[in-house]
């Protein structure tokens, strides 16, 4: 029988070797692949995004957990495929016009894709009407965004605005460091987070 808790274990240690072999083994024995993401992988990145966010661990950690996770999904994936299992939802996330950092924003990819959601990464610099020609081209439920100048927030309102005006639906959750809850409600996005694991939680509500 697989164990799947020893599997989120390794994905909390970081443990690349041990989260791969576990994932092999649980298949090979016929567990399925269902299983193994939300009862090992998912399981275990769960477990990490909590720590964040109570900061009893940093974004080392989580980005060494992620790998992990990463490593794992490459033999997953294609069962996943197989039986046919759905992403909990589609998100597309970018860094708004004129910004080009994008540790955060990764990091956020990082744990949405942990949390079982695909997710399009648009990269650093993205116009308003990028993230619109991608979500009618991809059909995504959450657009998220991600600002990290002062300067750059007002893109967010930007390219919500145009996202309204092309009259194409998808909730919209941004977030940043000089980003607020009030500059969220201010512009007419769906979201807010404050960190990655909370990020989780709010696209979470949003498909919901
Ligand atoms: Co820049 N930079 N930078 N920088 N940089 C800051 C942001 C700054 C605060 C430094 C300072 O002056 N103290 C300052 C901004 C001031 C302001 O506007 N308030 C600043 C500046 C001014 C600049 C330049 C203008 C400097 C210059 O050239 N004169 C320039 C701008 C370039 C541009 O974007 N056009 C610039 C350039 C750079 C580098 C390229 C050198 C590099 C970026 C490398 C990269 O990202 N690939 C860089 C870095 C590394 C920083 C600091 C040091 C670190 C940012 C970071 O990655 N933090 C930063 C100072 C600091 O924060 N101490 C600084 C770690 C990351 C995990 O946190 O991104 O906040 P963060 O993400 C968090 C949350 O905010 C949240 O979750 C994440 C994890 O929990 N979150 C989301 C983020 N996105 C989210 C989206 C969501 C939800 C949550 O939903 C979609």
């Amino acid at each position: 029988m697989a164990d799947l808790k020893a599997l989120a274990d390794a994905v909390i240690k970081g443990d690349q070797s041990a989260a791969v072999e576990i994932t092999k083994a649980a298949l090979e024995e016929g567990t399925p692949a269902k299983s193994v993401l939300h009862d090992g992988l998912i399981a275990g990145m769960d477990v990490i995004g909590g720590r964040f966010k109570k900061n009893e661990v940093y974004i080392p950690e989580v980005l060494i957990a992620a790998r992990a996770m990463k490593m794992a999904m490459e033999f997953l994936e294609p069962e996943l495929v197989k039986a046919g299992v759905k992403p909990i939802g589609k998100c597309l996330i970018g860094t708004v016009q004129g910004d080009l950092h994008d540790i955060g924003k990764n990091l956020v990819a990082m744990m949405l894709k942990g949390a079982g959601f695909e997710v399009i990464d648009l990269g650093v610099d993205v116009k308003p009407e990028k993230f619109v020609e991608e979500i009618k081209a991809q059909g995504v439920q959450v657009v998220g965004m991600s600002a990290l100048l002062t300067t750059t927030m007002p893109g967010m309102e930007k390219a919500i605005k145009a996202i309204k005006d092309a009259g194409v639906s998808a909730k919209i959750m941004i977030g940043g460091a000089p980003v607020t809850q009030g500059y969220a409600d201010k512009i007419g996005a769906d979201g807010y987070a404050a960190d990655a694991a909370s990020a989780v939680d709010i696209a979470k509500a949003l498909v919901a």
